[in-house]
């Protein structure tokens, strides 16, 4: 009854956001989402249940409003957790429970949780919140506001803020610092401040200047791509397209739409060999391409930039006299010929964990440095707190002066990354950094491997829910019968492989082949998209051939 009494002004204060009637929704891949309009609720009750994740682990949690590469129309909300990591699983699950509920068991659905994870309500309870750029964000960033003060929660709402930025604030937070200063400035003057360090080692960092066009989405990376211009050196000449000025978020551009097309996205004018690079919508992906002397277009993704960075770290490794213990960590939609490289040639364990960065992250922790990237430009690298305390001792007090110097610039590396998630500014910055102390060209770059031609597709199905999968996603385990034909359709073609599996975030089946030949990887896809629309509730049209 105690716990009932105190969720009295949650009650009055759910009047004000109701959960339309019927609605169920899932805290998927990357937390809620669905149309803007279906959200006010979620939002609202997302407010409560960070208080309480925040009372229950006496930290800072953070809540960002986005729903990344889903369009304009569509919004999101994800928890992230005290050291900037995504929500602990069994909270998803709260999260779900609590979104689903009635309007009438919303009290106790907060006094359940609290008992199951001895809640002290007594605790005080402080919540960081960002937003993306969608016209829906403010409003609902608004009713998470509410969920917050109806539990009596401190709250600090920074605003307009990339989804890694607010990942970044949180861990700051939590760490007194030690990880940075949770503002804005702080993180721009960190970031730049290893990013000059790094390239002023280049051998050829003091003449020519590095030019990178940066397609934004239309999405929150434009605002912050320009607030953080002033602090990077001139070296780095960044032109900013799809700014938002203009176009619709997402809409024909963006790193999900250069990386699902495997074309230039609208609005961004390439010259043969420039290096050009694509943000999501709230710039927690980003992948890098070009087009070359006879038009071709060139997709350089997550696997390829997983690849460069543990090239750099393996190579900074040596040059440091450390042997530390170096692993990649990939989805089932790592071109199969990044994994081949990966461990024949540069002999780095590879491990293929389910999409979702939480996954990839939680991996990662496993090795001294875990590199992860899914192949849609999502990634980062971790250190563990021993090898990043072997690096910063070595570079302080190393005796051998050139592994001092080498030590530097790994320190450096560390602090231009961010660990807490995938962070396309960051991520851009380790990349340019790469190139120019490698003297790499984006084409030598990308001619490190080939890739294995590939397509991805959408299907719509009456509940994806009927997908069932197991083996990190690579093998479908339900409905009965589509495994075996998809094993028959692959048996088809040379090299190929393919697999299905539901999204989670948007509603669809997603498939992903990939062959000997583009025409091959093409007709794989088409034929395991009938199979899924046969076998697992197809609604619509029949899918069309590529
Ligand atoms: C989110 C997740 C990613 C995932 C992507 C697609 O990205 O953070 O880990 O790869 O969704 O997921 P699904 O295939 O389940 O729809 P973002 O950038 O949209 O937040």
């Amino acid at each position: 009854a105690r716990a009932e009494m105190d969720f009295e002004a949650v009650g009055k204060c759910s009047a004000l956001h109701l959960k339309p009637a019927g609605l169920s929704l899932q805290y998927g891949t990357a937390g809620f989402r669905t149309k803007a309009e279906q959200l006010d609720h979620v939002m609202y009750r997302m407010g409560l249940l960070a208080v309480l994740r925040s009372k229950q682990t006496k930290s800072t949690i953070g809540v960002m409003v986005t729903a990344s590469h889903n369009p304009e129309e569509d919004n999101g909300v994800k928890l992230v957790d005290p050291l900037g990591e995504m929500l602990n699983p069994s909270w998803e699950e709260y999260a779900t429970h609590l979104a689903n509920a009635e309007e009438h068991e919303v009290q106790s659905v907060l006094a359940e949780i609290c008992q199951k994870e001895a809640v002290n309500l007594h605790q005080q309870a402080s919540v960081f919140i960002g937003r993306d750029t969608r016209p829906s964000s403010e409003k609902l960033s608004q009713s998470v506001i509410d969920g917050i003060c109806a539990l009596q929660g401190q709250y600090h709402d920074y605003g307009l803020l990339t989804t890694p930025q607010l990942h970044y604030m949180v861990c700051c937070q939590n760490t007194q610092g030690r990880y940075g200063k949770a503002t804005l400035e702080g993180y721009y003057n960190k970031l730049s401040k290893a990013f000059v360090e790094l390239i002023k080692q280049a051998s050829n960092s003091g003449d020519s200047q590095r030019c990178l066009k940066v397609d934004c989405a239309n999405g929150i990376g434009a605002l912050k791509l320009k607030e953080m211009e002033h602090n990077l050196p001139q070296q780095l000449s960044i032109h900013i397209y799809n700014d938002g000025s203009k176009e619709k978020l997402n809409h024909l551009c963006g790193a999900d739409f250069v990386k699902v097309h495997q074309k230039p996205p609208l609005g961004l004018e390439m010259k043969p060999n420039e290096r050009c690079c694509s943000f999501d919508g709230d710039a927690d992906r980003i992948v890098y391409y070009y087009t070359d002397a006879a038009g071709h277009f060139h997709l350089i993704d997550g696997d390829k930039i997983a690849t460069l960075i543990s090239i750099f770290l393996k190579e900074s490794l040596v040059k440091v006299g450390q042997k530390l213990m170096m692993g990649v960590v990939q989805t089932a939609y790592a071109n199969g010929n990044s994994t081949r490289y990966l461990e024949e040639t540069m002999k780095v364990p590879v491990h293929c964990v389910k999409t979702g960065v939480k996954h990839l992250h939680h991996k990662a922790q496993e090795f001294d440095i875990g590199v992860y990237f899914e192949a849609n430009g999502h990634g980062t690298v971790l250190f563990s707190k021993a090898a990043e305390e072997k690096i910063r001792h070595l570079a302080k007090e190393g005796k051998d002066n050139q592994k001092r110097e080498a030590a530097k610039m790994f320190e450096n590396t560390i602090d231009l990354i961010n660990q807490t998630v995938g962070d396309a500014i960051s991520d851009m910055l380790v990349i340019e950094a790469i190139l120019a102390l490698k003297g790499l060209t984006v084409q030598e770059w990308d001619d490190i491997y080939t890739d294995l031609p590939n397509r991805q597709l959408k299907v719509k199905v009456a509940d994806r829910r009927v997908i069932d999968t197991a083996d990190a996603e690579r093998c479908a385990i339900s409905p009965p019968g589509l495994q075996e034909k998809i094993d028959d359709l692959v048996k088809k073609y040379r090299l190929s492989r393919a697999f299905v599996r539901p999204s989670g975030t948007e509603d669809v089946v997603r498939v992903y082949a990939e062959a000997d030949t583009q025409e091959n990887a093409d007709a794989l896809a088409h034929e395991v998209s009938l199979a899924v629309y046969q076998l697992a509730g197809g609604v619509g049209e029949p899918p069309q051939p590529v």
